[in-house]
């Protein structure tokens, strides 16, 4: 079914009047692990599923452009009907169905207006607000309703124009990612409702909103190439995506098994910290960052992915979302960003024995030995981020990652190697 992308899919019901926020609670639905979808479709839809309900007949007289209208008008002018009779005609089909009432009679305006949009989210870190690009925002009256998609500077122009008041919404979802509330619902924000006049948003810290907003961000800023790597995952054939989960509690973000792909979220983020504040945008941003990496690892080379050592696995992950980060952020502003004041016994302490700064130690021209010797030798810099992706193809360790790097690329600094990889490779 999310392979037919003629069908706009929402989920809750059209009749349903959402106060603002991202909450639409099904009790009917509290522990099941799926949810229904609703949608309009024309008389004749064969659907690709079998189980779907047909909830309500409806007559909707469609909304078109006023350049389009000609033939429409001279359909009318044949029937002798005007745009009144139209609007009383829905109005009168409302009324039948028992979903009448003077807030939601069709409006009668004699000009239309082409609704539009502006999305930004709040950085705390920054504190400013960032301009979301490629967000899908809906525009809804009753069961007709249009699209857009919002570009650099956070502005999304619908697809159609209105009457009247229309209800506005955004949906967290696109060709290559899905971010969810939980493991299976859709990720929603539900704006004003019977609004008149185009959207502003600034999503504030402290709900689900902002979570998904900085994920968003990750994600297209990962999907969109920014840095020079190939895109996370890209599947044409079967139009699977990427679920991400949030849950709005603490816990440590995961890439996790695929074994239930289609159906649940492969990838978690947790929306506060351990002592109950709400993570920052910066943490946000860079974990997804981390996550993506993962996944990007794993569409590399599935057998590979899982038989690497963690330390390949880890401080590559690390390494992409620190040159992510840097984009947006200052030195001091990217979350975990000391790298080069990480000491031998850290890395087996807090980072685990599989956290490294070799990544960036590959990139950078500061070598940390400077500083004593308890900390890595380094003499390398100058690889970018897209060579040492490229040169972990194949590369289950960190001996075979590094041979790579120095038979497919000419550096001037490649023959001291052996001596950066030898830090993290001896350590413990
Ligand atoms: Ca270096
Ligand atoms: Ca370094
Ligand atoms: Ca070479």
């Amino acid at each position: 079914m999310f392979g037919d992308t003629t069908l706009t899919l929402f989920s809750y019901p059209l009749d349903y009047e959402l106060t603002e926020g991202e909450e639409y609670i099904d009790s009917t639905l509290i522990g099941n692990d799926f949810t229904w979808l609703y949608t309009r479709v024309p008389v004749g839809y064969s659907s690709p599923i079998r189980e779907y309900e047909v909830i309500e007949q409806l007559y909707l007289p469609m909304t078109v452009e006023e350049n389009k209208m000609q033939g429409i008008k001279s359909q009318k002018a044949s029937s002798s009907i005007s745009n009144d009779w139209w609007d009383m005609l829905e109005n009168k089909s409302l009324d039948l169905t028992g979903n009448s009432n003077s807030a939601q009679k069709i409006q009668k305006a004699p000009n239309r207006w082409i609704p539009k949009a502006t999305i930004r989210v709040r950085d705390n870190i920054t504190n400013t607000y960032v301009p979301l690009q490629g967000v899908e925002v809906r525009a809804r009256w009753w069961f007709n309703w249009e699209k857009g998609f919002t570009d650099v500077n956070g502005k999304a122009t619908m697809s159609g124009s209105f009457d009247g008041k229309l209800n506005w919404s955004i949906v967290w979802d696109s060709h290559d990612w899905d971010i969810r509330s939980g493991y299976y619902g859709q990720a929603f924000y539900n704006g004003p409702n019977g609004s008149r006049s185009d959207w502003n948003l600034d999503i504030e810290i402290g709900g689900k909103s902002f979570v998904y907003g900085h994920i968003h961000r990750a994600c297209f800023n990962y999907w969109n190439n920014i840095i020079g790597l190939k895109k996370p995952f890209d599947d044409n054939f079967w139009k699977q995506k990427i679920k991400i989960a949030v849950y709005d509690k603490a816990g440590r973000s995961y890439f996790g098994s695929f074994n239930r792909w289609l159906l649940g979220s492969p990838l978690a983020i947790y929306q506060l910290e351990n002592d109950g504040s709400p993570r920052s945008a910066a943490r946000i941003y860079n974990t997804t960052i981390h996550e993506l990496a993962h996944v990007s690892h794993w569409d590399m080379d599935q057998s590979d992915f899982y038989k690497a050592d963690d330390r390949v696995v880890e401080s590559y992950a690390v390494g992409v979302a620190y040159v992510f980060s840097a984009q947006v952020y200052s030195a001091g502003q990217i979350p975990f960003g000391n790298w080069q004041d990480v000491e031998f016994r850290d890395l087996t302490g807090h980072f685990e024995s599989k956290y490294t700064p070799l990544v960036v130690d590959l990139m950078d021209n500061f070598n940390q030995r400077f500083l004593g010797n308890t900390y890595p030798n380094d003499n390398v810099s100058g690889y970018t981020i897209a060579q040492i992706e490229t040169a972990m193809k194949g590369a289950k360790t960190l001996e075979k990652w590094r041979d790579n790097l120095r038979d497919n690329y000419d550096n001037p600094t490649e023959n001291h190697l052996d001596e950066l990889f030898n830090n993290y490779i001896n350590w413990r």
